[in-house]
């Protein structure tokens, strides 16, 4: 492995340098200020250190068809080789720079990919970072890094149907959605099911209907569901609930996509739950975007025991989050988007981004 260090009057100038001599596949292993040495006019700017593998080029073929892999294995595969590049640049190693809180974004599940980079930040940081504010400006960094996700817009008439994998919560999240709308808000509300394969399905948003006194309504077709949402027109806003099926089912993300290209003012929501596996949470969002998602309701978040796992599937996925459920009662356990409520589980007792506790430009 090759590790040379560039310099510019910008970031961007010195990355520049590092692709022109060695290649898009350099991997950036350290970005800091730089300054000339000396009094009189010193040259100021940025330095970054990169890497380049000096393999053969059968190796170099070998390492490219892993690009192919898993992308947590990719991952795994670039801190390590970040990780070799740091020992061989003489830069201090990881566990020098971050200590324990490494471990304890590693031990929340944070991808290594995003340890790599919070490490990158304090070494960009340097010596201007004292150690015990490093917490609050880890916190802060990754928290802005994850929105702003903005709540739902009920100042507008919303026509939302929700989808996502079965079981995750999307039914519990409508009846949620539905109380603080007519309980806390005083809207007018309608409740309608295009799910018609499970059976309770109809019953269950019925009870729900039936208590908040909205109506409800079952359609089975898209041109049904465009009947429906002309008989409730008047109401502020209609949720509509969809079956749980397997993302894997082609013939039933059809079956949405039609309900979708009928009612032109339907908005979707994705619902994914907080305690899936990346490869599961991928799978979920992945297949489902073959269907206009406009916003995400994450579920589950007091189940979620690897909040840093969640973090990067939030960040991997750029998923707008609109609201979390966070336990199993209805309406009280929704909470509207806030990255701090996550951040509160991934770094607990750091100070969030509201609390302002890190000044600007230290
Ligand atoms: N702990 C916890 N449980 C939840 C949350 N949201 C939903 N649940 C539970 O998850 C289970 C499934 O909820 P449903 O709302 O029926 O899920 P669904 O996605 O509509 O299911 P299908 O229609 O069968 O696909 C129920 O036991 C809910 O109480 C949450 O935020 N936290
Ligand atoms: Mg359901």
């Amino acid at each position: 492995m090759i590790v040379k260090r560039y310099t510019g009057r910008t970031v961007n100038e010195a990355l520049a340098k590092v692709r022109a001599e060695l290649g898009p596949q350099a991997l950036i292993i350290d970005t800091r200020p730089w300054k000339e040495p000396g009094l009189i006019s010193p040259r100021m700017g940025y330095e970054v250190v990169a890497a380049v593998d000096d393999a053969p080029p059968a190796a170099a073929a070998a390492s490219k068809s892993g690009a192919a892999a898993a992308p947590e294995l990719q991952a795994e595969l670039q801190a390590i080789r970040r990780e070799l590049a740091r020992l061989a640049s003489g830069l201090p190693s990881r566990g020098a720079l971050l200590g324990e809180l490494a471990d304890e974004l590693r031990a929340s599940g944070c991808p290594e990919e995003v340890i790599g980079e919070v490490e990158s930040l304090c070494v960009a940081a340097g010596e201007r970072l004292a150690e015990e504010q490093r917490r609050a400006f880890v916190r802060r960094w990754l928290e802005r890094a994850l929105g702003p996700w903005q709540p739902f817009d009920w100042s507008r008439p919303q026509r939302l149907l929700v989808v996502g994998p079965t079981g995750v919560g999307k039914t519990t999240t409508i009846a949620k959605l539905a109380g603080d709308l007519v309980l806390k808000r005083h809207a007018r509300i309608a409740l309608v099911t295009i799910d018609t394969y499970r059976v309770g399905a109809q019953d269950q948003l019925r009870a729900y209907a039936d208590l908040l006194d909205a109506p409800m309504a079952v359609a089975s077709t898209p041109a049904e569901l465009g009947r429906v949402l002309q008989q409730f027109a008047d109401r502020d806003h209609v949720l509509i609930d969809s079956s749980g099926r397997s993302p894997n089912d082609e013939a039933r993300l059809t079956e949405l996509k039609g309900f979708c290209r009928a009612c032109p003012g339907l908005t979707v929501a994705l619902t994914v739950a907080a305690n899936a596996g990346r490869a599961e949470f991928a799978a979920a969002v992945e297949r489902f975007s073959v269907l206009p998602i406009e916003h995400a309701l994450v579920t589950k978040l007091d189940e979620c025991a690897e909040p840093g796992r969640l973090y990067g599937c939030l960040r991997r996925h750029q998923l707008p989050v609109r609201c979390f459920g966070t336990g199993q009662e209805v309406p009280d356990d929704l909470a509207p988007a806030d990255p701090g409520l996550l951040m509160d589980r991934v770094l607990p007792g750091a100070p969030s981004l509201a609390s302002g506790v890190l000044t600007h430009g230290r």
